[in-house]
């Protein structure tokens, strides 16, 4: 019952009445329950709208627990050897990160990150987290990359990783192997499935995940299940665009098996995340804004009979009104400063606290720290339908380190602790190891029979095994699929067509076909239209958990807008990083789910590499497959769009990344060579590689595939000879690279040159710069290695052997692109393409602004021609004349 004299005053309100209000209210929770009394609220604040005294809106509830004490239920493991458990953790975790520092003061390592999150990592590792076997798919968990030290300190307890792995923490090129700073599936294959660390990937990989587990169940591919998506994050990480970007759509798809657990220790890596406001606050009103289910847990258990006594909601105004700036002080200071700063603001707070020690109040706990409030807060959250919930868990940025880092500003790159800190720690956490081993700080594994490898064992096999693991589970595809392709291969008898549309005729055959067509993924953001591939909307339907829940405006046509809940197509609306997202969860479906999930993501190729590298770089850590289509490439041949999106830089940017096959085709049977032996080579032979292929809006009448078994393979290594010369008189000669749709330009060069100038000139189709410069630097660095052997010659220096005459290349990219290969070619290369910004206009005023029309790749080839002695000025200069080029033009580069 409430005491009368501590009801706060609200003023205009007798107190008395107010009170009776309170009793009125508490008196239905008590008997008629939480729902009924959440009614009654609901049903005064409805009849208060209505009556014009509408409450004032907040997305916010008070600053307190979500789960009240009376109905977290009961903790169900052995708390005392979990916290055991946990402390061994805590201790390895850091032993990991000061010896790794102390072998090379350069490596560095995070102590502070795991030493906030144990608690949330453990409570998930002993209760929730389930494994993969035979009979259950299991939890996908996304863990704070950076608090690996802790997921690395528990697999050595567990027996997973050696003493010696552990020593070489972050120095994987030890000759023993090592562990990387980080989660790596590329540097980890059997450990690591998702990598983290780059702030504000992961939020958005776990989203798309959780929404690619329902679409593989809605389609029937998957059978449904319970199984969760856990991602842990940082509350400094929540200001990355990407974290929060695409909370609602897991609303709106009702995302109950994703959660997100926020780990609050109010920190980033300089100081607060929000020094002069509230994150947790921050964060609640924009999930719950966004339809989430929000549970907040900020305080321990110690707290709880506090807020028993805080019937008028004085202690929680107190809460709700201090800054984090304040509250993360609250940590670094002594008993006394909390109790005159917290409570001294009235005294009837002061009275709450007065038979509460100094030290007693110092050490209250935060609620991710208190498992009893984490595990009430998990349970609540897998219990939960309808929603994805997220947990806003409050900690403190380097538990335990004490005076040497604990909620100092400066403990995110805390990583040397001196003898007394070391001690300090270890006793606070009773770690068996004694004063004169402290300088060593050997890692502490107890027995195998001890009880706390017993229960961290028996905790795991319960739960189907160690998390995390990876384990590629998907079986070869048999079939060849020659049938599928063999009508691209001969050509489109003179019509017109794109390799965009060829494209999408191909993508329409694979999506028949009996083994691949259902592992089909097709993946766009909003740019369907743009690509001609409506027709597919009605063959094989755009996904939506909903089916179609309204009569589309255009059910009348063929081609109608067509949802359905086993629907193919993943249309993501304008999201190229949502759509990249599906495009991981699809391309690494084989090891996640072992299922060979082919995606197809077609996008406008400058919103690309361009604009979401950093997911294509996770992509290809997690080994992913699949293809990336760059629609509407190429600077010069996506006409009208302009500087924004013309795109002259994506094979540029493709480069980096390792297992990323990147091709620039011209033809549609160069398009099928690609995707046909890309299927083989990741589906059949399970090579961990993708592939970016750039497909063009230009049309023009698809040739046949010369033949000759050496074309096949050209297109895949890079280049092959498409059109040589007729003319077999001349002493002119020369060697064109063309690329894309720019091989035309050089076809047409080609006709100019031997009509005009009497130049033979052979034209050579560059599929890939990039598949022939990884091909050169590796023979280059093969022949250093091996240099008593006989050196191998470079694919593109095979190719132009001794082909004579002068060598000029042409593409719609950077120049850089043909130049990469210009050492390995006999004689030096004439490069032609499109450096600068875009402009609005047709493809021919843009190939003459950027200079890589027929006519410039004539006057470059001529120019070389000149440049060796092979003709004179006055036919240069005449060319200039005839071929009407302007010598005083603007130079595009800086244009
Ligand atoms: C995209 C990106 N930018 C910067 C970093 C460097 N970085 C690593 S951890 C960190 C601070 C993280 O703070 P928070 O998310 O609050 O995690 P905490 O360590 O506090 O749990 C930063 C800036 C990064 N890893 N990724
Ligand atoms: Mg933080």
């Amino acid at each position: 019952m409430a005491d009368n004299s501590s009801v706060a005053r609200v003023p205009g309100i007798d107190p008395q009445e107010m009170q009776e209000w309170i009793e009125s209210f508490d008196a239905v929770l008590r008997e008629e329950g939480q729902e009924a009394a959440t009614l009654l609220l609901d049903r005064l604040r409805a009849r208060a709208q209505l009556l014009g005294a509408g409450p004032a809106f907040t997305a916010n509830t008070p600053y307190v627990n979500t789960i009240p004490a009376e109905r977290q239920g009961v903790f169900p493991g052995d708390q005392e050897i979990e916290r055991r458990i946990k402390s061994l953790i805590r201790w390895n975790a850091l032993a990991m990160v000061v010896r790794a520092n102390r072998v090379d003061h350069s490596i560095g390592g995070h102590i502070s990150t795991y030493a906030s999150a144990a608690t949330l990592f453990e409570v998930g590792f002993n209760h929730f987290f389930r494994g993969r076997t035979e009979e259950f798919e299991g939890d996908t968990v996304y863990l704070q990359g950076h608090a690996s030290p802790g997921v690395y300190a528990r697999a050595f307890l567990e027996g997973r990783l050696s003493a010696k792995k552990l020593e070489n923490f972050r120095r994987e090129l030890r000759p023993d192997g090592g562990l990387s700073s980080y989660p790596h599936p590329w540097l980890m294959p059997d450990f690591w499935e998702y990598p983290t660390v780059s702030m504000g990937l992961s939020p958005l990989m776990a989203i798309y995940q959780a929404r690619f587990n329902r679409y593989l169940e809605d389609r029937g591919i998957k059978p449904k299940t319970n199984a969760k998506v856990w991602a842990f994050l940082g509350d400094g990480e929540t200001d990355e665009p990407e974290s929060l970007g695409a909370i609602t759509l897991a609303s709106r798809e009702n995302l109950d098996n994703l959660i997100f657990v926020i780990n609050c220790n109010l920190q980033r890596l300089d100081g607060p995340v929000r020094g002069n406001g509230k994150i947790v606050q921050e964060l609640e009103a924009a999930f719950r804004g966004a339809g989430w289910n929000v549970i907040k847990a900020l305080w321990g258990s110690d707290w709880d009979p506090l807020f028993e006594r805080d019937v008028d909601g004085l202690l929680v105004k107190r809460l709700g009104e201090m800054v984090d700036g304040e509250m993360q002080k609250l940590v670094v200071e002594s008993g006394a400063y909390l109790r005159q700063h917290v409570f001294g603001t009235d005294p009837r707070l002061l009275k709450m606290v007065k038979d509460i020690p100094d030290e007693a109040l110092r050490t209250l706990r935060q609620g991710g720290h208190d498992p009893r409030k984490v595990y009430a807060a998990y349970k609540a959250a897998v219990e939960h339908t309808g929603s994805p919930t997220v947990i806003l868990a409050r900690t403190i940025k380097g538990y335990g380190l004490g005076e040497s880092g604990e909620g100092r500003n400066i403990t995110h790159q805390q990583k040397k602790l001196n003898e007394e800190e070391l001690r300090e720690f270890r006793s606070r956490f009773g770690i068996p190891i004694n004063d004169d081993q402290l300088a060593d700080t050997p890692f502490y594994r107890p027995p195998e029979d001890s009880r706390e490898i017993q229960y961290l064992r028996a905790r795991r096999q319960e739960l189907g095994g160690y998390v995390p693991s990876r384990k590629v589970r998907s079986k070869p595809l048999v079939a060849d699929h020659d049938a599928l392709f063999r009508e691209f291969l001969t050509g489109s008898d003179g019509r017109e067509v794109s390799t965009t549309m060829a494209f999408v005729g191909m993508l329409r055959q694979m999506l028949r076909d009996p083994e691949i067509g259902k592992l089909v993924v097709p993946i766009v953001p909003d740019e369907a239209r743009t690509f001609g591939m409506e027709s597919l909307f009605r063959q094989v339907g755009i996904y939506s958990s909903r089916g179609q829940l309204y009569e589309p405006v255009d059910v009348h046509t063929l081609l109608y807008y067509k949802e359905a809940k086993d629907g193919q197509i993943l249309e993501e609306g304008i999201t190229e990083a949502g759509s990249m997202t599906s495009f991981i969860a699809a391309g690494s479906a084989y090891a996640t789910h072992g299922i060979n999930t082919i995606p197809f993501f077609i996008y406008y190729s400058m919103f690309g590499l361009q604009r979401i590298s950093d997911f294509i770089w996770a992509a290809a850590d997690m080994r992913c497959r699949g293809f990336l289509l760059g629609g509407t490439a190429g600077r010069t041949t996506l006409a009208g769009e302009g500087l924004q999106h013309q795109d002259g830089n994506s094979h540029i940017l493709a480069l980096p990344i390792p297992t990323l096959w990147a091709y620039d085709p011209a033809f549609a049977y160069e398009i099928a060579v690609i995707i046909q032996d890309g299927i083989r080579r990741m589906y059949k032979d399970g090579e961990n590689i993708f592939y970016y292929i750039t497909v063009m809006n230009e049309a023009y009448a698809m040739p046949p595939m010369p033949p000759g078994p050496e074309i096949r393979d050209g297109i895949l290594k890079g280049m092959y000879k498409y059109r040589a010369s007729q003319n077999k008189k001349s002493k002119l000669r020369a060697q064109i690279f063309g690329s894309g749709a720019i091989l035309r330009e050089a076809l047409k060069a080609q006709e100019i040159l031997d009509e005009k100038y009497g130049v033979a000139a052979d034209v050579w189709s560059v599929t890939s710069y990039k598949a022939l410069y990884n091909d050169g630097i590796n023979t280059e660095r093969w022949n250093l290695l091996h240099p008593t052997e006989k050196p191998r010659v470079p694919y593109v220096s095979q190719c132009l052997g001794d082909a004579p005459g002068v060598l000029i290349a042409a593409t719609d990219y950077l120049k850089a692109l043909p130049n990469l290969v210009s050492k390995w070619l006999p004689r030096r290369l004439a490069a032609l393409g499109t450096d600068g910004f875009g402009r609005s206009d047709g493809r021919e005023a843009l190939r003459n602004f950027f200079e890589v029309d027929a006519r410039f790749i004539a006057l470059a080839t001529l120019y070389e021609l000149l440049r060796d002695g092979k003709i004179e000025t006055a036919v240069v200069e005449k060319a200039i004349k005839d071929l009407e080029i302007d010598t005083e033009k603007a130079n595009p580069l800086l244009a």
